[in-house]
């Protein structure tokens, strides 16, 4: 029982420690539509386990296990008229 919770607290930290937030600058965000269809695309690219769109900042906070592929996701987020980038 000891080993089994000593186990799941190193399981745990080693998730901590895999997963970052990532800030996003995305342009052509008009309407919620928009925001909607951003965090889609969001959530459909590698690595992402969430993804916070602020559609008046225009930006994205992304919750990530690995770094994102930021030109597989601008390509995907192109053919819908948007495009992103990593700030600060
Ligand atoms: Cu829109």
């Amino acid at each position: 029982m000891k080993k089994l919770l000593i186990t799941a607290v190193f399981a745990s930290l080693s998730l901590f420690a895999t997963e970052k937030e990532v800030n996003m600058k995305v342009n052509g965000m008009t309407c919620q539509m928009c925001a909607k269809s951003v965090k889609e695309t969001l959530m459909t690219t590698e690595g992402v386990k969430d993804a916070k769109i602020y559609l008046k900042e225009g930006k994205a906070v992304v919750k990530t296990e690995k770094d994102i592929d930021m030109k597989a996701l601008n390509e995907k987020l192109k053919k819908h008229g948007y495009s992103a980038e990593l700030s600060k």
